[in-house]
């Protein structure tokens, strides 16, 4: 099950690590264990002002030095498979700096070009906006100036990626609110990809796109409403979003949902009915006096949202599965040109899904984000899901049984190819996840 960052789970962060992350958990009390060496310059390049220009950009080659936001990262910098205080892998190092959303002819880059048209139209271009700040970032900025609390579970090493015990690969665009109001922006939208260890099916991705939005209010604006300045700023957000869910989808069925986040209060979520189920879309809320208060904004009120961009495009182009997103097949990307909304995704003939279960009994470390890592890193893209399927105790041991779909985008597969990557799992997770198969 995927926790998000504002649900909390008590106690979980030191019980669902990995096992060699432990170690890194354990001697976090220990500062000198680690070289506290911040590895990057958390610059504003002044190229990450989004210009209204177009870029022309193909597939990239992976590179093993990229620059982003006018920050160098060496592939050695983040993918350190000794060190426990690192759990990126090489699949997710792939994934920097590809910045679909800063393309215009992909559906992401597409649908965040739509949004800015929208807040442009309606806020008369005050939002300013943001598009090419470096992914990583501190813990501090990631969860601290957020509020996050020390034992919220979205700090684990088993739902966050760390570069060291200082840096991780943000997992929400969140982790820009601070600076950014704290150099005196009132109006702002932050667009990046994010990177989470999650679950794995058609509406979750280790890396995703959002986009933050924030709005402060100052007293002259909400003092004539005669309503208090929460409510006023509640109202204001909610008539926002609906108004762009409007906009982008014309009548589609939605509903609110309260919820928690450490950063706002009162909070909530947009849920969109998309393929016979209820699916999540954005968080937001009206935030908590405190961040406004350390950075410098005392007498405001202001709200903020994340949206999840692959999942509002995958309404608006009626994309079934968030793995699509990714794929350089022609196939798929002529399918999308800039500005073009109304298009809906014709799938290429769809291919069968193959299923296979495993049965173990799991040990106290176990997680099933760790077990969708595993999976991930053998079959890639070819996993489809990874669903828990029967679960039961016996003699004080827990039982589990997963079933894995495989199925790729593009092609028919073998069940030789199958059958080894099932191999290769049921290897794999036993030497890494240290289970017991059945
Ligand atoms: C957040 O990330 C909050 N920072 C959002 C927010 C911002 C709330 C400002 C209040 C104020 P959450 O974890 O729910 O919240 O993620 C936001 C959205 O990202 C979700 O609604 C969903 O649309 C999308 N999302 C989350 N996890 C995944 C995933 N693994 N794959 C694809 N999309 C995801
Ligand atoms: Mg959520």
């Amino acid at each position: 099950m995927a926790t998000g960052i504002g649900r909390q789970t008590p106690c979980a962060l030191l019980l669902r690590t990995r096992p060699a992350l432990n170690h890194a958990l354990t001697s976090l009390a220990n500062p000198s264990l680690f070289s506290a060496r911040r590895l990057f310059s958390l610059s504003f390049s002044s190229s990450s002002l989004a210009t209204n220009k177009q870029h022309k950009r193909g597939p990239q080659p992976i590179l093993s030095l990229l620059e982003i936001g006018g920050v160098k990262i060496g592939k050695d910098d983040v993918v350190r498979e000794n060190d426990p205080t690192n759990n990126v892998t090489d699949s997710i190092f792939s994934k920097i700096g590809l910045q679909l959303h800063r393309r215009d002819n992909h559906p992401i880059g597409i649908l965040k070009n739509a949004i800015y048209d929208y807040f442009d139209a309606n806020y008369g271009g005050k939002f300013i906006k943001f598009d090419d700040i470096c992914p990583l970032v501190s813990v501090k900025e990631n969860f601290d100036d957020v509020l996050v609390p020390a034992n919220h579970v979205s700090r684990s090493y088993n739902d966050t990626y760390y570069v060291d015990a200082q840096t991780v690969l943000r997992c929400h665009t969140s982790a820009h609110q601070a600076e950014l109001l704290r150099r005196g922006h009132s109006h702002f939208l932050v667009t990046g990809d994010v990177y989470r260890r999650d679950s794995i099916d058609s509406t979750h991705y280790p890396v995703f796109h959002q986009m933050e939005g924030v709005r402060v209010f100052s007293p002259a604006e909400w003092i004539p409403s005669g309503l208090d300045a929460t409510s006023y700023a509640a109202t204001d957000l909610k008539k926002s979003l609906e108004g762009l869910a409007r906009r982008l989808f014309g009548a589609v069925e939605m509903r609110w949902v309260d919820t928690y986040f450490p950063f706002t209060n009162p909070s909530f979520e947009l849920e969109i009915y998309f393929q016979e189920k209820w699916m999540e879309v954005l968080g937001c809320g009206v935030t908590e006096q405190e961040i406004l208060r350390r950075n410098g904004r005392l007498d405001n009120i202001a709200w903020a949202f994340g949206l999840g961009l692959e999942r509002l495009a995958m309404v608006l182009f009626e994309i079934p599965d968030i793995r699509l997103f990714w794929l350089t097949d022609k196939r798929f990307t002529s399918q999308f040109s800039g500005g073009q909304l109304g298009v809906k995704f014709n799938p290429f003939s769809k291919f069968p899904p193959c299923y296979k279960d495993m049965s173990f009994w799991i040990n106290d470390s176990f997680t099933e984000n760790n077990l969708c890592e595993v999976v991930r890193g053998i079959a890639g893209d070819l996993v489809e899901e990874v669903r828990l399927i029967d679960n039961f105790n016996k003699k004080g041991m827990t039982s589990h049984c997963y079933r894995i779909a495989y199925r790729s985008m593009e092609r028919s597969l073998t069940d030789e190819e199958i059958n080894e990557l099932q191999l290769n799992v049921r290897e794999q997770v036993q030497s890494k996840l240290n289970v017991v198969l059945r």
